[in-house]
């Protein structure tokens, strides 16, 4: 299926082309209720898309855009457990890792349910152990520190979440984050984590990634220097599906924490691999941020598309991505604990969505996943925010802020806030020369300098944002943010009629890098490749014989 025959499409570029000649700063001027009617809430969430350059009309286009494209109903597949991931003939179920309510989640007529339930009690019972001192480590000592030995899904997401609810988890263990190959990450974690009372847990779905294996035998060697080869069972724990590996490994089964090959990577953070975010915070807590996903997704499945968080922020995607033309999407917290959430919705989106053929094999006829960046405010401001403002690249922004601070220096918070709502409102705003001038003037400045300064302090404005405000970042309300954006993605990718679960690209490297290592050390230069590759391979062979 082709998206830009559709009647839909075609009528989205006419409007696209009227709508592009008004500034959104217009368009507040001549609809009093525009911030209300383009404004979302979930409890004390607030999604405010009204400085999107969008009307009610474009919404109303693009509700008709994802009926057309089957949103709605693919969505529901997902749900009930249909083998979507059609590449590799894989259901889809991270929502059935947070659900509550009672009732069957088939897989080819299996019910998956029991097994979530019983695999997320065993893992919340283990992290209680571990904070409470009854999982101890081998002399008996109450672990202080918990390494996390993964890359990808495998880390992203519990690094991320357990730093946005550092508030919630002062009296757990501390936690580290273990994810390159180069071995400078392990290096610098062994420097400061004490052995006797480090527990490490290698995560990975596959427990075969070259980097988190190398970085687990590494960290074994370690621990068995320290402890002693037959105690350093006491400080290894796994999570994966690939049993075999794992006691292969040296891994018991019974310290092994599964999951299920329906899980993807980037959505694993809520199943067994969320283990390091439990001891953290606690079971109670852990199970508060299912709870809050919970919300996020029975909202997704019942509200109608126009009043559907991740159908609206999905949309506003396409109508960025596709009908805009911005190819680049910046996350902004304001919100230091959301530090890694730009990392972790890079993944999300990109290697969701990073795709160029739909479902059947044929090309999706429009720019796919946007390249999604950012890094927290107001850091950004002093960095990269000039370009946002002034640069001719267009970028679409969300920022993110809590009302209330979760950190004990509260003075700050209004410092914060006002920095944000200043942002959004100066992006959408803009300055026109005319005002350049009169600011100019005003400032008593002779004429001749006011028409030389004016062209530089222009502000083109009408800069789309989305401005993600709720009370509090804790454990529910980050749930509710995670699984937004992870629907959002699906909207999108549904839209494009793509895979958003499977990840060919990354596979590639994990195959090409196992062809070259063993040529860095082999007894001649390498030669089967191009001549660059040939080239940088006999150029670091030749330094390091040096
Ligand atoms: C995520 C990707 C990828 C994966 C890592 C780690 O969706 O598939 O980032 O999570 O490659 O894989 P393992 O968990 O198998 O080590």
């Amino acid at each position: 299926m082709s998206l830009r025959s559709l009647e839909v499409w075609k009528k989205l570029e006419a409007h696209r082309d009227q709508l592009v000649t008004v500034p959104v700063r217009q368009l507040f001027a001549e609809d009093p209720a525009r911030f209300s009617r383009l404004s979302l809430r979930m409890d004390d969430l607030l999604v405010d898309v009204s400085k999107q350059r969008v009307t009610t009309e474009t919404m109303g286009l693009l509700a008709e855009l994802a009926r057309a494209t089957g949103v709605e109903a693919a969505r529901d597949r997902m749900f009930a457990g249909e083998r979507i991931n059609g590449t590799e003939q894989r259901a889809v179920l991270h929502t059935a890792l947070r659900r509550s309510t009672p009732g069957a989640v088939l897989v080819d007529g299996v019910d998956v349910m029991p097994g979530v339930v019983a695999g997320r009690d065993a893992f919340l019972a283990f992290a209680e152990d571990v904070r409470a001192g009854r999982r101890t480590a081998a002399n008996g000592a109450r672990f202080t520190d918990v390494v996390n030995l993964g890359i990808g899904g495998s880390d992203l997401g519990p690094a991320m979440a357990v730093e946005a609810l550092t508030p919630y988890g002062r009296e757990g263990p501390r936690l580290h984050f273990v994810s390159n190959v180069d071995g400078a990450h392990l290096d610098e974690t062994l420097r400061v984590v004490p052995p006797a009372t480090t527990l490490f847990i290698v995560a990975s779905k596959t427990f075969t990634t070259q980097e988190t294996m190398a970085n687990a035998r590494s960290a074994r060697a370690w621990m068995a220097a320290a402890v002693g080869e037959s105690a350093v069972g006491r400080h290894f724990v796994a999570v994966s599906t690939n049993a075999r590996e794992v006691q292969a490994f040296g891994i018991a089964a019974a310290e092994m924490f599964g999951f299920w090959d329906w899980v993807g990577g980037r959505y694993s953070l809520w199943s067994s691999i969320g283990l390091p975010i439990a001891i953290a915070i606690g079971a109670d807590r852990f199970r508060a941020l299912l709870a809050g996903a919970e919300d996020m997704d029975t909202h997704f499945l019942s509200a109608p598309i126009d009043a559907n968080l991740p159908m609206v922020l999905g949309l506003l995607g396409i109508w960025n991505a596709n009908l805009l033309d911005i190819e680049t999407h910046a996350v902004l917290p304001y919100d230091q604990y959301l530090r890694r959430l730009p990392a972790f919705l890079q993944q999300l989106d990109m290697e969701s969505n990073g795709k160029g053929v739909r479902l059947d094999g044929t090309p999706v006829d429009v720019a796919t996943g946007p390249i999604v960046w950012g890094e927290p405010g107001t850091n950004g401001q002093h960095a990269f925010y000039q370009l946002l403002h002034q640069g001719r690249r267009v970028v679409a922004a969300d920022f993110l802020a809590a009302a209330e601070p979760a950190h004990g220096l509260p003075a700050h918070h209004p410092l914060l806030l006002s920095n944000v709502f200043a942002q959004t409102e100066a992006l959408m705003q803009g300055k026109t020369l005319d005002e350049a001038r009169a600011e100019l003037t005003a400032a008593g400045l002779d004429a001749g300098e006011v028409a030389r300064l004016a062209p530089h302090k222009v502000f083109p404005g009408s800069r789309p944002t989305t401005t993600l405000l709720y009370r509090r970042l804790d454990p529910r309300t980050l749930g509710r943010l995670l699984a937004l954006y992870e629907h959002k993605v699906f909207v999108m990718g549904a839209v494009w009629g793509i895979n958003s679960f499977d990840q060919w690209g990354v596979e590639l490297g994990k195959v090409l890098a196992n062809r070259i290592l063993p040529e860095l050390d082999a007894p001649s230069d390498a030669a089967g490749h191009d001549g660059s590759t040939n080239g940088l391979i006999n150029h670091a062979r030749a330094l390091r014989r040096r």
